[in-house]
Protein backbone atom coordinates (compact mmCIF):
# COMPACT_ATOMS: atom_id res chain seq x y z
CA UNK A 1 0.00 0.00 0.00
CA UNK A 2 1.17 3.85 -0.72
CA UNK A 3 1.00 6.59 0.35
CA UNK A 4 -1.59 9.11 -1.90
CA UNK A 5 0.18 12.17 -1.02
CA UNK A 6 4.39 11.13 -1.92
CA UNK A 7 3.92 7.66 -3.31
CA UNK A 8 5.99 5.77 -0.66
CA UNK A 9 5.26 3.22 1.78
CA UNK A 10 2.21 3.72 3.93
CA UNK A 11 2.08 3.35 7.85
CA UNK A 12 -1.42 3.02 7.23
CA UNK A 13 -5.13 2.63 5.34
CA UNK A 14 -7.16 4.15 6.39
CA UNK A 15 -10.55 2.29 4.88
CA UNK A 16 -13.60 4.63 5.88
CA UNK A 17 -11.59 7.60 3.97
CA UNK A 18 -10.24 5.23 1.22
CA UNK A 19 -6.63 6.89 2.42
CA UNK A 20 -3.29 5.75 3.15
CA UNK A 21 -0.51 8.01 4.50
CA UNK A 22 3.45 7.37 5.04
CA UNK A 23 4.19 8.14 8.61
CA UNK A 24 5.34 11.51 7.62
CA UNK A 25 2.03 12.58 5.77
CA UNK A 26 0.01 10.67 8.37
CA UNK A 27 2.40 12.91 10.95
CA UNK A 28 0.70 15.97 9.58
CA UNK A 29 -2.59 14.62 8.75
CA UNK A 30 -4.04 13.79 12.30
CA UNK A 31 -2.93 17.70 13.61
CA UNK A 32 -4.44 19.19 10.03
CA UNK A 33 -7.52 16.95 10.69
CA UNK A 34 -7.73 17.95 14.32
CA UNK A 35 -7.55 21.84 13.75
CA UNK A 36 -10.65 21.31 10.82
CA UNK A 37 -13.06 19.44 14.22
CA UNK A 38 -12.03 22.36 16.20
CA UNK A 39 -13.25 24.78 13.53
CA UNK A 40 -16.25 22.88 12.65
CA UNK A 41 -17.70 22.02 15.75
CA UNK A 42 -16.64 25.86 17.26
CA UNK A 43 -14.79 23.63 20.25
CA UNK A 44 -12.11 26.53 21.62
CA UNK A 45 -10.28 29.46 20.08
CA UNK A 46 -6.27 30.11 20.46
CA UNK A 47 -7.03 32.47 23.27
CA UNK A 48 -8.73 30.23 25.24
CA UNK A 49 -6.33 28.10 28.02
CA UNK A 50 -7.25 24.25 27.73
CA UNK A 51 -7.33 21.67 29.94
CA UNK A 52 -6.59 18.46 28.75
CA UNK A 53 -7.18 14.90 30.91
CA UNK A 54 -4.73 12.93 30.58
CA UNK A 55 -4.77 9.08 31.71
CA UNK A 56 -1.13 8.59 30.31
CA UNK A 57 -3.16 6.05 27.62
CA UNK A 58 -2.12 6.67 23.68
CA UNK A 59 -5.36 8.93 23.33
CA UNK A 60 -5.06 11.56 25.91
CA UNK A 61 -1.06 12.18 25.54
CA UNK A 62 -1.55 12.52 21.42
CA UNK A 63 -4.55 14.54 21.95
CA UNK A 64 -1.59 16.77 24.24
CA UNK A 65 0.67 16.53 22.44
CA UNK A 66 -1.31 17.76 18.83
CA UNK A 67 -2.74 20.55 20.91
CA UNK A 68 0.61 22.02 21.85
CA UNK A 69 1.75 21.47 18.54
CA UNK A 70 -1.13 23.29 17.01
CA UNK A 71 0.09 25.61 19.19
CA UNK A 72 -2.88 25.90 22.04
CA UNK A 73 -2.21 26.97 25.78
CA UNK A 74 -2.80 23.27 26.60
CA UNK A 75 -1.85 21.86 30.41
CA UNK A 76 -2.48 18.61 31.31
CA UNK A 77 -4.90 17.23 34.30
CA UNK A 78 -4.04 13.43 35.88
CA UNK A 79 -6.15 11.93 38.08
CA UNK A 80 -4.51 9.45 40.45
CA UNK A 81 -7.13 7.18 40.94
CA UNK A 82 -5.01 4.56 43.37
CA UNK A 83 -5.76 1.31 40.86
CA UNK A 84 -3.10 -1.24 41.28
CA UNK A 85 -4.93 -4.15 39.52
CA UNK A 86 -1.08 -6.18 39.84
CA UNK A 87 -0.33 -3.97 37.20
CA UNK A 88 0.61 -0.56 39.08
CA UNK A 89 -1.67 1.17 37.09
CA UNK A 90 -2.15 4.25 38.44
CA UNK A 91 1.47 4.47 38.96
CA UNK A 92 2.27 3.62 35.68
CA UNK A 93 0.13 5.48 33.85
CA UNK A 94 1.21 8.99 36.68
CA UNK A 95 4.74 8.01 34.89
CA UNK A 96 3.90 8.06 31.88
CA UNK A 97 2.54 11.23 31.77
CA UNK A 98 5.37 12.75 33.45
CA UNK A 99 7.51 11.26 30.71
CA UNK A 100 5.80 12.92 27.85
CA UNK A 101 5.88 16.13 29.19
CA UNK A 102 9.75 15.95 30.04
CA UNK A 103 9.74 14.72 26.53
CA UNK A 104 8.05 16.94 24.74
CA UNK A 105 9.58 20.10 26.25
CA UNK A 106 12.66 19.04 25.76
CA UNK A 107 11.70 18.70 21.76
CA UNK A 108 11.45 22.99 21.39
CA UNK A 109 8.35 21.77 19.47
CA UNK A 110 5.82 24.03 21.09
CA UNK A 111 5.80 27.11 19.28
CA UNK A 112 5.06 29.93 22.51
CA UNK A 113 3.13 28.09 25.61
CA UNK A 114 5.14 26.47 28.63
CA UNK A 115 2.39 23.52 29.60
CA UNK A 116 2.09 22.39 33.09
CA UNK A 117 0.81 19.22 34.70
CA UNK A 118 -1.80 19.13 37.43
CA UNK A 119 -1.85 16.14 39.47
CA UNK A 120 -4.36 15.17 41.74
CA UNK A 121 -4.70 12.18 44.05
CA UNK A 122 -7.90 11.29 45.16
CA UNK A 123 -6.29 9.02 47.82
CA UNK A 124 -4.66 11.91 49.01
CA UNK A 125 -7.06 14.38 48.69
CA UNK A 126 -10.19 12.71 49.83
CA UNK A 127 -8.92 9.98 51.82
CA UNK A 128 -9.82 6.91 50.02
CA UNK A 129 -8.68 5.22 46.87
CA UNK A 130 -11.06 4.75 43.88
CA UNK A 131 -11.56 0.76 44.65
CA UNK A 132 -11.78 1.86 48.46
CA UNK A 133 -14.46 4.49 48.03
CA UNK A 134 -16.03 1.99 45.49
CA UNK A 135 -16.09 -1.19 48.53
CA UNK A 136 -17.58 1.00 50.87
CA UNK A 137 -20.87 2.15 49.19
CA UNK A 138 -23.95 0.74 47.04
CA UNK A 139 -22.67 2.72 43.64
CA UNK A 140 -19.64 0.86 43.54
CA UNK A 141 -21.12 -2.50 44.52
CA UNK A 142 -18.99 -5.21 41.90
CA UNK A 143 -17.27 -2.44 40.03
CA UNK A 144 -15.64 0.79 40.92
CA UNK A 145 -16.03 2.61 37.43
CA UNK A 146 -19.32 4.27 38.49
CA UNK A 147 -17.80 5.72 40.96
CA UNK A 148 -14.86 6.29 39.13
CA UNK A 149 -16.62 8.25 36.58
CA UNK A 150 -18.29 10.53 39.36
CA UNK A 151 -15.10 11.22 41.04
CA UNK A 152 -13.24 12.26 37.62
CA UNK A 153 -16.39 14.21 36.65
CA UNK A 154 -16.39 16.17 39.69
CA UNK A 155 -12.40 16.44 39.84
CA UNK A 156 -11.58 17.71 36.61
CA UNK A 157 -14.55 20.16 36.79
CA UNK A 158 -12.82 21.28 39.81
CA UNK A 159 -9.35 21.56 38.37
CA UNK A 160 -10.86 23.61 35.68
CA UNK A 161 -12.81 25.66 37.43
CA UNK A 162 -10.04 26.72 40.39
CA UNK A 163 -7.49 26.81 37.75
CA UNK A 164 -10.04 29.78 35.29
CA UNK A 165 -9.92 26.89 32.42
CA UNK A 166 -12.80 28.32 29.97
CA UNK A 167 -11.96 24.12 28.49
CA UNK A 168 -12.02 20.99 29.29
CA UNK A 169 -10.55 18.10 26.86
CA UNK A 170 -10.48 14.88 26.63
CA UNK A 171 -8.97 12.15 24.26
CA UNK A 172 -12.10 9.94 23.51
CA UNK A 173 -11.83 8.58 20.20
CA UNK A 174 -15.03 7.38 17.67
CA UNK A 175 -14.55 3.34 18.83
CA UNK A 176 -15.43 4.85 22.28
CA UNK A 177 -17.85 7.44 21.39
CA UNK A 178 -19.91 4.91 19.26
CA UNK A 179 -19.30 1.66 21.73
CA UNK A 180 -21.28 4.53 24.15
CA UNK A 181 -24.04 5.49 21.85
CA UNK A 182 -24.72 2.06 21.18
CA UNK A 183 -25.12 1.41 24.62
CA UNK A 184 -27.41 4.36 25.11
CA UNK A 185 -29.44 3.14 21.95
CA UNK A 186 -29.98 -0.16 23.24
CA UNK A 187 -31.72 1.04 26.43
CA UNK A 188 -32.71 4.01 24.66
CA UNK A 189 -31.90 6.21 27.38
CA UNK A 190 -32.84 9.57 26.08
CA UNK A 191 -31.12 11.88 29.06
CA UNK A 192 -27.75 10.15 27.96
CA UNK A 193 -28.43 10.52 24.55
CA UNK A 194 -28.96 14.27 24.88
CA UNK A 195 -25.62 14.51 26.70
CA UNK A 196 -23.70 12.64 23.72
CA UNK A 197 -21.97 15.15 21.78
CA UNK A 198 -18.50 16.39 20.86
CA UNK A 199 -19.17 20.27 22.43
CA UNK A 200 -20.88 19.93 25.61
CA UNK A 201 -21.81 23.67 26.94
CA UNK A 202 -20.87 24.85 30.20
CA UNK A 203 -23.46 23.33 32.64
CA UNK A 204 -23.04 26.49 35.46
CA UNK A 205 -21.80 30.07 34.63
CA UNK A 206 -17.91 29.49 35.73
CA UNK A 207 -17.86 26.10 34.60
CA UNK A 208 -16.12 24.68 31.50
CA UNK A 209 -17.11 23.61 28.93
CA UNK A 210 -16.58 19.74 27.41
CA UNK A 211 -14.88 19.00 24.20
CA UNK A 212 -13.58 15.87 22.53
CA UNK A 213 -11.80 16.98 19.46
CA UNK A 214 -10.28 12.93 18.83
CA UNK A 215 -14.15 11.86 18.50
CA UNK A 216 -14.00 11.70 14.40
CA UNK A 217 -10.54 9.67 14.97
CA UNK A 218 -10.67 5.73 14.98
CA UNK A 219 -8.67 4.01 17.60
CA UNK A 220 -6.18 2.71 15.45
CA UNK A 221 -5.79 6.10 14.35
CA UNK A 222 -4.65 7.23 17.79
CA UNK A 223 -2.61 4.50 18.43
CA UNK A 224 -0.87 4.80 15.31
CA UNK A 225 -0.04 8.33 15.46
CA UNK A 226 1.24 7.65 19.27
CA UNK A 227 3.24 5.06 17.50
CA UNK A 228 5.15 7.11 14.81
CA UNK A 229 5.39 10.42 16.95
CA UNK A 230 7.01 8.34 19.36
CA UNK A 231 5.25 8.64 22.64
CA UNK A 232 5.23 6.33 25.04
CA UNK A 233 1.96 5.58 27.07
CA UNK A 234 0.80 2.55 29.01
CA UNK A 235 -0.96 -0.26 26.97
CA UNK A 236 -2.77 -1.77 29.88
CA UNK A 237 -6.06 -1.05 30.11
CA UNK A 238 -7.30 -0.06 33.41
CA UNK A 239 -8.34 -3.58 35.46
CA UNK A 240 -11.67 -2.57 35.67
CA UNK A 241 -12.38 -2.28 32.07
CA UNK A 242 -11.79 -5.90 31.57
CA UNK A 243 -15.39 -7.51 30.75
CA UNK A 244 -17.26 -3.98 30.43
CA UNK A 245 -19.71 -3.47 27.76
CA UNK A 246 -18.22 -1.20 26.00
CA UNK A 247 -15.06 -3.41 25.28
CA UNK A 248 -18.13 -6.32 24.10
CA UNK A 249 -19.94 -3.40 22.28
CA UNK A 250 -16.85 -2.25 20.61
CA UNK A 251 -15.60 -5.62 19.47
CA UNK A 252 -19.30 -5.79 17.54
CA UNK A 253 -18.77 -2.51 16.28
CA UNK A 254 -15.20 -3.46 14.77
CA UNK A 255 -16.48 -6.93 12.95
CA UNK A 256 -19.46 -4.81 11.25
CA UNK A 257 -16.78 -2.14 10.47
CA UNK A 258 -14.70 -5.07 8.74
CA UNK A 259 -17.48 -5.51 6.47
CA UNK A 260 -18.73 -2.78 5.95
CA UNK A 261 -15.92 0.27 6.29
CA UNK A 262 -17.10 3.65 7.23
CA UNK A 263 -20.36 2.38 9.62
CA UNK A 264 -19.07 3.32 12.52
CA UNK A 265 -18.21 6.70 11.26
CA UNK A 266 -21.59 7.20 10.06
CA UNK A 267 -23.37 6.04 12.92
CA UNK A 268 -22.15 8.69 14.78
CA UNK A 269 -22.20 11.52 12.44
CA UNK A 270 -25.88 10.29 11.73
CA UNK A 271 -26.69 10.50 15.03
CA UNK A 272 -25.26 14.23 15.74
CA UNK A 273 -27.27 15.29 12.93
CA UNK A 274 -30.48 13.49 14.31
CA UNK A 275 -29.63 15.29 17.55
CA UNK A 276 -28.96 18.89 15.90
CA UNK A 277 -32.72 18.32 14.46
CA UNK A 278 -34.08 17.86 17.56
CA UNK A 279 -34.33 13.93 18.14
CA UNK A 280 -34.07 14.44 21.81
CA UNK A 281 -35.63 18.31 22.44
CA UNK A 282 -38.41 17.35 24.77
CA UNK A 283 -36.09 15.61 27.06
CA UNK A 284 -33.64 19.05 26.83
CA UNK A 285 -36.76 20.88 28.37
CA UNK A 286 -37.05 18.60 31.56
CA UNK A 287 -33.53 18.92 32.05
CA UNK A 288 -32.90 21.13 35.29
CA UNK A 289 -30.24 21.95 37.31
CA UNK A 290 -29.57 23.39 40.50
CA UNK A 291 -26.24 23.98 42.61
CA UNK A 292 -24.79 21.41 45.14
CA UNK A 293 -25.30 22.85 48.72
CA UNK A 294 -21.70 21.97 49.53
CA UNK A 295 -19.58 21.99 46.31
CA UNK A 296 -21.37 24.42 44.07
CA UNK A 297 -21.26 22.35 40.99
CA UNK A 298 -24.25 21.22 39.50
CA UNK A 299 -26.70 18.62 40.51
CA UNK A 300 -30.17 17.67 39.05
CA UNK A 301 -30.98 16.71 42.70
CA UNK A 302 -31.53 19.21 45.29
CA UNK A 303 -29.23 19.24 48.30
CA UNK A 304 -25.77 17.50 47.96
CA UNK A 305 -25.06 16.32 44.17
CA UNK A 306 -23.79 12.71 44.27
CA UNK A 307 -20.38 13.05 44.62
CA UNK A 308 -20.42 15.42 47.67
CA UNK A 309 -23.40 12.01 48.91
CA UNK A 310 -20.41 9.24 48.30
CA UNK A 311 -18.21 11.35 51.01
CA UNK A 312 -21.38 12.12 53.63
CA UNK A 313 -21.46 8.29 53.68
CA UNK A 314 -18.33 7.89 54.79
CA UNK A 315 -18.60 10.87 57.86
CA UNK A 316 -21.68 8.67 58.74
CA UNK A 317 -19.11 5.49 59.06
CA UNK A 318 -16.83 7.07 61.00
CA UNK A 319 -14.04 5.88 58.50
CA UNK A 320 -12.54 9.15 58.30
CA UNK A 321 -12.89 12.85 57.68
CA UNK A 322 -13.80 14.77 54.18
CA UNK A 323 -13.08 17.87 55.24
CA UNK A 324 -10.69 18.91 52.38
CA UNK A 325 -14.13 17.94 49.69
S1 LIG B 1 -10.45 4.05 35.00
FE1 LIG B 1 -12.19 4.07 36.33
FE2 LIG B 1 -12.21 3.45 33.75
FE3 LIG B 1 -10.88 1.92 35.47
S2 LIG B 1 -12.23 2.06 37.24
FE4 LIG B 1 -13.56 1.88 35.46
S3 LIG B 1 -13.97 4.01 34.97
S4 LIG B 1 -12.22 1.22 33.86
S5 LIG B 1 -12.26 4.75 31.99
ZN1 LIG C 1 3.68 10.30 2.15
ZN1 LIG D 1 -21.33 18.50 45.69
Amino acid sequence: MKCRKCGHEAVINMRQHKLALCGEHFLEWVPEQTQRFIEKYGMFTPDERILVAVSGGKDSLSLWDVLLRLGYKADGMYIGLGIDGGVDYSSQSHEMCEKFLANIKSQNCIPTWQPTLHVVDVAQLYGETIPDVAARTTRGRGKPCSVCGLVKRHVMNRVARDGGYGVLVTGHNLDDEVAVLLGNTLTWNAGYLLRQAPVLPADKPGLARKVKPFFRFYERETAAYALVRGIEYIYDECPFAEGSTSIAHKEILNQMEKDSPGVKLRFYLDFLRAREQGLFAQQAAHVELSACDKCGQPTSAPGLCAFCRLWEGKKTDGVGQASQV
